[in-house]
């Protein structure tokens, strides 16, 4: 086992305010995992801060009519203070404009100089002739070379992933004026990642217990080959190349960020009085090194990062680099610039950090992208937090409280029933925290909220309140076991539920916070607790409609975007399995509770069926009644909030967003082959 874990956060861009993508993919993972490491007593660093450099930043500046600094100085203090708030328990939160992160980055470069890794090449790069200046990264945007998306920034296409140089973009447009960019020379350090592809990918062999998406993604950049990569820039803003007749050049962005890290793990350190702490986390092979980032960021922490470190000597590469997909909003692709996003800062003001926290810790794009939705966070919170875990702690306690005088009772003959419940307790905490070994956050909380259910269901069906009257010690030992499962869980949940769990141990008098205290007994029989307020309180409609409203408000309709790419190939036989029918809206109404859904009547000449189908977005009742339209007829009929739908109708998405009814003149029922 390592001796130390040092965990780093993707530093974001001090360019805007932290939005719930943001938390899901890099920063609420990261700070699951550490709290977790700490109830262990694990020695462990967490380590993050504002990236302040590159082309986001000056082009914020830009639009906003201010200085680069004036942004980052704004946005590094609101998003720590947000993370604070949002319980992101950070050991320190740097920013890269800091004179130590300066120092740093300007020695890791001059030092792989001086050693002669970079390559200086003299090449033709994008050069606005309007505004006179080189078109670095995403000061320059057009198609994508891999995937024809057209939006792709000069540094990557956000759309497949693929890290590119702005030359290589189709169709070039400068951001800057609107120009057709010309080309022009100009010298840059390169690192060669091309000739240190054997050693990047010898290394990336040893890397054991990655998640398959992030191993799959390196692996398919290794397959097409490595290409050498520019790391400095033609730009005022960032880090001062260290090099003589170097002016006018700084660092790129993605070279200095990740040295980041380091840089705050120093002043970090300094902080604490100690200027060589950071090398202990750094400069020792006993340390786990994990980055938490989002999967637009793999390539740069899998392949650029290592490989400069590597070059460099002496530090240690990351052990593990879990990765998340990117998080959806209401089944939509989050767009800052849409205004489709849920600003943190907003989030607090109505509504508590934790259970933002279990809502979103159990919808984590761990695998695959995942989708955030305002009803399910709903029922996240009254149908778990609320239904489950507070009214087992709920009950528990107050029950507790009113007939034990709030002293846990004594366990004597306990039942099969009770040993088994006592039994999960340990069970439950050795399963939760292999899961949290394994980077399956999602598991561990979902694990965490079974012992809750099973001790709501264990409280219910002993009936303490009947053996209250009948069999007193049996209603003691209820009692004693229920005590002992909230007193677990307030350590098992505090991870998820950090301040909610905090509160709870105050109820129980519990001061132990260690994951290895986690027993079938913890609180002996005459302990005393109290019941203390109701925990977790229900969400009710109205404020819930009123968040789905204030997204729609803020929005914009979605942009222009390309069609989608025509999926694999299927056997006719499977297309014949599909049965197609022209069908009649006969009538049409808006389902109750619901934004989404209309609810339709259909005639099929030979039958009738209701449909429920999701486009009430775009279409009113009114707007579709009469027309004859296209439904797959045998797709298994299932219920959707309470109502039965019999087949689906089929629908045209249009590039810029908008959808289509199939109409079609043949008679209802016909069959469409
Ligand atoms: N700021 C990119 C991003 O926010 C970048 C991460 C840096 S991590 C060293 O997606
Ligand atoms: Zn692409």
């Amino acid at each position: 086992m390592a001796k130390r874990t040092l965990v780093t956060s993707a530093l974001p861009y001090a360019n805007g305010p932290i939005h719930l993508g943001h938390l899901a993919g890099a920063y609420l993972p990261a700070d699951l995992y550490v709290r977790y490491k700490r109830l262990l007593n694990e020695d462990i660093v967490f380590i993050c801060g504002s990236d302040e450099h590159g082309v986001p930043i000056t082009i914020a500046a830009e639009q906003q009519g201010v200085k680069p600094q004036d942004i980052v100085d704004k946005f590094h203090t609101m998003n720590k203070d947000v993370f604070e708030k949002f319980g992101i328990s950070f050991d320190y939160y740097g920013r890269t404009s800091s004179a130590v992160h300066h120092q740093v980055s300007s020695d890791i470069f001059a030092e792989l100089n001086q050693k002669g890794v970079f390559r200086k090449k003299t090449e033709s790069q994008l050069f606005d002739p309007e505004a006179g200046k080189f078109l670095a990264d995403r000061y320059v945007k057009g198609v994508c070379p891999k995937c024809g998306y057209e939006d792709a920034y000069g540094d990557q296409c956000e759309k497949c992933g693929t890290s590119l140089s702005p030359a290589e973009l189709i169709e070039p447009r400068s951001m800057l004026t609107g120009a057709k960019p010309i080309l022009k020379e100009t010298e840059h350090w390169y690192l060669p990642l091309g000739d240190l592809q054997p050693e990047i990918e010898a290394w990336l062999d040893t890397r054991e217990g990655w998640k398959s998406n992030v191993m799959g993604q390196c692996k398919s950049w290794l397959k097409s080959g490595l290409t050498d990569r520019a790391v400095t820039r033609d730009l005022s803003w960032g880090v001062p190349v260290p090099v003589d007749g170097a002016e006018g050049k700084v660092l790129y962005v993605w070279f200095d960020a990740p040295i980041g890290y380091i840089s705050a793990t120093k002043e970090w350190g300094i902080q604490k009085g100690d200027h060589e702490l950071w090398k202990r986390y750094w400069m020792d092979e006993q340390t786990d090194l994990i980055h938490f980032i989002g999967k637009d960021n793999i390539v740069f922490h899998c392949i650029m990062f290592p490989a400069t470190l590597m070059k460099h000597g002496g530090f240690v590469l990351p052990r593990n680099v879990p990765a998340n997909e990117f998080l959806n909003l209401e089944g939509q692709k989050l767009s800052t610039s849409r205004g489709w996003a849920v600003w943190l800062h907003e989030y607090l003001e109505d509504f508590d950090a934790d259970t933002l926290r279990y809502a979103l810790g159990t919808t984590l794009p761990e695998t695959k992208d995942s989708d955030f939705s305002w009803k399910d966070f709903q029922t996240r919170n009254n149908s778990e937090l609320a239904d489950i875990l507070g009214n087992f702690i709920f009950r528990t306690l107050s029950f507790t409280e009113r007939f034990f005088d709030g002293v846990v009772p004594e366990l004597t003959g306990p039942s099969e029933t009770d040993l088994h419940m006592l039994r999960q307790i340990e069970q439950q905490r050795d399963k939760i925290g292999q899961c949290y070994e394994e980077f399956q956050l999602r598991e561990a909380i979902s694990q965490t909220m079974t012992l809750a259910r099973a001790g709501n269901k264990y409280l219910t069906e002993t009936e303490p309140w009947k053996t209250r009257k009948t069999d007193m010690a049996a209603c003691s030992n209820t009692m004693h076991v229920c005590i002992q499962v909230c007193a677990a869980l307030s350590v098992l949940f505090s991870p998820v539920l950090p301040s909610k769990m905090q509160v709870l141990r105050s109820y129980l008098d519990f001061r132990s916070v260690s994951w290895n205290e986690v027993k079938q007994h913890m609180l002996p029989a005459g302990h005393r607790v109290k019941a203390g307020d109701i925990l977790f309180h229900k969400i009710e409609d109205d404020a819930i409609d009123t968040q789905i409203t204030k997204l729609r408000k803020n929005t914009e309709p979605p942009a222009a975007t390309s069609f989608e790419p025509v999926e694999d190939e299927i056997e006719f036989e499977d297309f014949l399995k599909v049965d197609l029918r022209a069908a009649r809206i006969i009538a049409a109404e808006p389902m109750p509770k619901s934004k989404k859904l209309l609810k339709l009547q259909l005639d099929l000449g030979f039958e009738k069926r209701q449909v429920l189908s999701g486009i009430a977005g775009y279409f009113s009742a009114s707007d579709v009644v009469g027309k004859t339209v296209t439904i797959v007829a045998n797709l298994k009929p299932r219920k959707m909030m309470g109502e039965l739908s019999q087949g689906m109708i089929l629908m045209a998405s249009n590039a810029d967003g908008s959808l289509k009814f199939i109409e079609t003149d043949g008679e209802p029922g016909s069959k469409i082959s």
